[in-house]
């Protein structure tokens, strides 16, 4: 026996993966209902070699179905989110809308697996946002082994983070270029993203902070632990897929980079590729379409006592968001609801 499942938002970037993502890892689906909002609706999606027809979120009744993988925007989670869960279906939900709220697990499978128990208050569970989720990841091994005490982090985010919108503009300003005819001016960017690095993701926060630099170390704190101090500089670069970073991380204890090397081999969800020579480690176009996070460029950081510097790459739509939400629903499946 099976999941009864719903995927709200299957029409979009992360809905499509979703789709895929629980074909590729054999979800126990029995039933698959795929929603989108009434401009979309008709819409077809492929699940496995199935095509189904999206159906109405908004006359949709959750009551019955074991759980739903919301992957629309805060807006339309606040609208239905609340009563899919009151109708009894478990909402895991990618958006940001219920991250910080303290009676709502925001889990990586890696890290906190154990939090999942704490989705019955609310009978929601939140995704982080796609850059904590590869950087906790990468941190949870090294913080077991040697006590982070703070992290400062560079971010190469890519175009697809926007959305669908984000990607069509860096394509059509990068043929614009080309063909000078047809201008492009940046709508969803805040800059030119052709040929460009802008060094602002989301909104200003009062403290100089983007609101995703503020994500990045409110998240890593809730998932990983309440102590670990962060700072981040998030920055957009004209890449379709695949988010990239540079992390600097200060130890309590003294940690050897071979050593760090071995524990991240060992480590759930991390490929490490880390040659020292040319091309020996990983880059975001190589990512694409993979579950893991990779790490390269492992070296001390000998500027301070106990200290390592990395490079951390991940799909951002794929663990970043799709496929740490169909792991969030297998591990709901296997301690929770264990009918798989
Ligand atoms: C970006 N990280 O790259 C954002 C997208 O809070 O889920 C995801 C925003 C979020 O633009």
């Amino acid at each position: 026996m099976g999941y009864r499942v719903v995927i709200v938002g299957a029409t979009g970037n992360v809905g499509r993966e979703m789709l895929n993502i629980l074909a590729e890892r054999q979800f126990p689906v029995d039933e698959l209902a795929v929603l989108a909002s009434r401009s979309s609706l008709g819409t077809e999606v492929s699940f496995g070699d199935r095509t189904l027809k999206t159906k109405d979120l908004d006359t949709f009744d959750f009551t019955g179905w074991d759980m739903a993988l919301f992957a629309v925007g805060s807006d339309a989670t606040k609208k239905y989110a609340p009563t899919a869960a009151k109708q009894g279906c478990v909402v895991i939900d990618n958006s940001s809308l219920y991250r910080y709220d303290p009676d709502i697990p925001l889990i990586v499978p890696e890290v906190n697996p154990e939090a999942i128990h704490m989705y019955s208050k609310k009978n929601i569970i939140a995704n982080p946002n796609c850059s904590t989720a590869q950087m906790v990841v990468a941190l949870k091994p090294l913080h077991d082994r040697a006590t982070i005490k703070r992290v400062v982090v560079s971010t190469y985010q890519s175009v697809s983070g926007a959305g669908k919108e984000g990607a069509d503009e860096l394509w059509d300003q990068t043929k614009s270029i080309y063909n000078p005819v047809t201008d492009v001016p940046p709508k969803k960017f805040q800059k030119q993203i052709a040929f460009n690095v802008i060094p602002q993701i989301d909104v200003f926060m009062d403290s100089g902070d983007t609101k995703e630099e503020w994500k990045m170390m409110v998240e890593t704190k809730k998932i990983l632990d309440q102590k670990i101090k962060v700072t981040a500089t998030c920055v957009r670069v004209p890449v379709f897929v695949g988010h990239s970073e540079s992390i600097n991380i200060e130890f309590e204890d003294h940690l050897d980079e071979n050593e760090a090397r071995d524990i991240l081999r060992e480590a759930p969800g991390i490929m490490v590729i880390d040659k020292r020579e040319d091309g020996g480690y990983v880059s975001p176009i190589e990512c694409v379409g993979d579950y893991a996070t990779f790490i390269s460029r492992i070296r001390q950081d000998s500027t301070i006592d106990n200290g390592i510097n990395l490079w951390c790459v991940s799909d951002n739509l794929r663990k970043g968001a799709a496929l740490n939400a169909v792991q969030i629903a297998e591990l709901l499946g296997r301690e929770v609801l264990k009918k798989g």
